[in-house]
């Protein structure tokens, strides 16, 4: 399996409910890398452009109302098949259809709060991540555990 990058996003409602950390532990712990990080209140012309595929259904302008309300932070996440991996962490997009042991299935009941993004495939990856970042703003960096450090 080859190593991938995905963009992944905690949302303002999991911003506002303190759930950062825990979220990132799970994708850190679990091996996978971040090589981009950001905080940022998106603007109305970001939101809809990265829910650009939704243009059009009745829930889009509030989505898009609700995703530039607040505080998100952006990641980009690197590792084997990161970008399914990802989806199957998330859950489904209704949190009441989700899992337990997935992040919606663990945190959130309202599918308009479902406190997580991540990229449905890796061409929305590729999108996503060239949309919220420049190309400097991801790096690459190799684990201390995995060299030979005295
Ligand atoms: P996301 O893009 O945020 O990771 O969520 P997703 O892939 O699981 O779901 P998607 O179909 O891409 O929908 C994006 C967000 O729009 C809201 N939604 N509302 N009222 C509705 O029928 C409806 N459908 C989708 C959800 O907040 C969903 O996360
Ligand atoms: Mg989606």
């Amino acid at each position: 399996m080859a190593s991938e990058q995905t963009y992944i996003m905690i949302k303002p409602d999991g911003v506002q409910r303190g759930l950062v950390a825990a979220i990132l532990g799970r994708f850190e712990t679990r091996g996978f890398q971040i090589v981009g990080m950001k905080m940022l209140t998106p603007t109305k012309e970001l939101a809809s452009s990265h829910y650009g595929e939704h243009e059009g259904k009745p829930f889009f302008g509030g989505l898009v109302d609700f995703l530039s309300s607040g505080p998100v932070v952006g990641v980009v996440l690197q590792g084997k098949g990161v970008v399914a991996a990802a989806r199957m962490m998330l859950g489904a997009t209704k949190p009441l259809e989700s899992a337990p042991g997935t992040i919606r299935g663990d945190f959130a009941i309202d599918m308009g709060r479902n406190v997580m993004h991540a990229s449905d495939s890796v061409d929305s990856a590729t999108r996503e991540i060239g949309l919220w970042f420049k190309k400097e703003e991801v790096v690459s960096w190799t684990s201390c555990a995995a060299g030979s450090l005295l």
